[in-house]
């Protein structure tokens, strides 16, 4: 193979609870954020479909485990849901929930795939958002609680476990943005959310250390490198700020216990910082995690501002700079976000440079496109587009593994097509087409060259993989 990987590298990909089980309000599950908003605003969401209407994993649990395997994976991150597992958040163990979890882990293992665990995939139970969700520390206390008894009701069998996926975008979307619940816009809100997430993590890993369980913890961050638009110090300053804030916020709490103190002092200077307690800076230091998950789908490209702020605006994040198309970019049109495939390397090097190397792996990357059914020939979708996006992206991983990048596997998002939040089913991203009226899974064409480049633990020119 031209292109080929070390032993053991994990070749999978990644869901998540919410949008592939189903049975939203069944089993015992209670609601969570998305339950709720769908409930009350079912517009915000694409053709207004809802998180009820999944690939329905809940029933199709045992099928679509041996879909995995028809995949050729040899690993699988999925998440647990808090609120099915636990309806009000900190009382009871719903024990249908235990039972769904168990047969799934065990099925997984049965076909020799290794299940990857996420306690946390924007999923808030309503129960604690009525709480103030992640405002509210006695929130942290409860997913402390939650966490541990994941790890006793599956611990032994489970030894890869990541406390939250992509915890900046729950901030992103309901603190600043406006695409996710509480629909929020305030900054200071924002970061104290930011600030309490990595505190619940840090809970997590100590419960986890506690209880010296026989696997491995981490976090799965989606890291944005920042790319200035010009070597002015004007733009390198805004990219030092961008990624201050939607990098290293979690970045080095999680791999060096502590805030990077440029960051703390830009958040003084404006009066931004969340309050702190004593004993945090201690728990902070505990969250160091064995195992990074990194998802990458696109850079972020910065400029320094070139307007005046509006003083009566809310205070965001792009007070310190703005964003920027760099003419001739790479575009996914459907999802609206750029490609740009040596960004994994970039990722890599900057963990490997400055960071320690840490043990990590691209947890998430792929490509969502809109009405894929015009690219069917023979009943199957002929997505040549997503196999040339993943093996460039699989190019440029490998090159950072050549330099010695301590990057351990590779997962998709997707497996099957699923439900993107906000964006319905809008944007399809599965190696497995989905027919949501019909349930029918086929097969696309990228999962049939994923399944043959994991056999072969890699690939040769994409045109020579057959
Ligand atoms: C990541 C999330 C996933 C998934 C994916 C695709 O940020 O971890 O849950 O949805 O992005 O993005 P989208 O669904 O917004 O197109």
């Amino acid at each position: 193979m031209k292109y080929s990987f070390p032993d053991n590298f994990w070749w999978g990909s990644a869901s998540s609870a919410l949008q592939t089980e189903g049975e939203s309000l069944g089993g015992g599950k209670s609601a969570t954020i998305w339950d709720t908003w769908y409930a009350q605003q079912p517009w915000r969401f694409h053709q207004q479909i809802g998180p009820a209407e999944t690939s329905g994993f809940y029933q199709h649990w045992h099928e679509d485990i041996a879909l995995l395997k028809r995949l050729n994976h040899n690993s699988f991150r999925t998440s647990l849901s808090w609120s099915r597992l636990i309806p009000d958040g900190s009382g009871e163990v719903n024990p249908e929930a235990v039972t769904f979890y168990n047969n799934v882990i065990d099925e997984l293992l049965t076909q020799g795939i290794t299940p990857f665990i996420t306690l946390f995939h924007f999923d808030m139970p309503m129960a604690m958002q009525e709480q103030g969700g992640w405002e509210n520390r006695e929130v942290i206390t409860a997913f402390r609680r939650y966490a541990g008894i994941c790890f006793e009701l599956f611990g032994d069998r489970v030894s890869h476990w990541f406390t939250f996926n992509e915890p900046i975008v729950p901030v992103e979307g309901g603190y600043l943005y406006d695409f996710h619940y509480p629909n929020i816009v305030d900054f200071k809100r924002a970061a104290t959310v930011a600030y309490h997430t990595v505190l619940a993590h840090a809970s997590a890993v100590q419960a986890y250390r506690t209880g010296q369980y026989n696997g491995e913890i981490g976090i799965v961050l989606n890291l944005t490198p920042s790319y200035p638009r010009s070597q002015n110090p004007a733009d390198l300053t805004a990219a030092h700020r961008a990624d201050l804030l939607f990098n290293r916020s979690f970045l080095d709490p999680v791999l060096r216990g502590e805030y990077p103190e440029d960051l703390v002092v830009l958040l003084k200077e404006h009066g931004q910082l969340p309050e702190c307690q004593p004993g945090d800076a201690a728990l902070i230091a505990d969250g160091k995690i064995d195992l990074l998950g990194v998802n990458y789908y696109q850079p972020r490209r910065v400029k320094c501002r070139d307007s005046a702020i509006n003083p009566e605006a809310p205070f965001m994040p792009e007070w310190f700079f703005d964003s920027y198309e760099m003419p001739g970019r790479k575009m996914n049109p459907w999802r609206g976000w750029e490609i740009y495939e040596p960004g994994i390397y970039d990722i890599l090097t900057n963990l490997r440079e400055n960071y320690g190397n840490p043990r990590c792996f691209i947890s998430e990357n792929g490509m969502g496109v809109e009405n894929e059914q015009r690219f069917i020939q023979n009943g199957k979708i002929e997505d040549d587009y997503r196999i040339e996006f993943i093996s460039e992206h699989l190019k440029w991983l490998h090159k950072g593994i050549s330099e010695g990048c301590n990057c351990l596997g590779y997962h998709m998002w997707t497996f099957i097509d699923n439900w993107s939040w906000c964006n319905g089913y809008k944007n399809r991203y599965g190696f497995i087409q989905l027919d949501l009226a019909s349930q029918k899974r086929i097969v696309k064409k990228s999962g049939e060259w994923f399944a043959t480049a994991s056999v072969n633990n890699g690939f040769n020119e994409v045109n020579e993989n057959d």
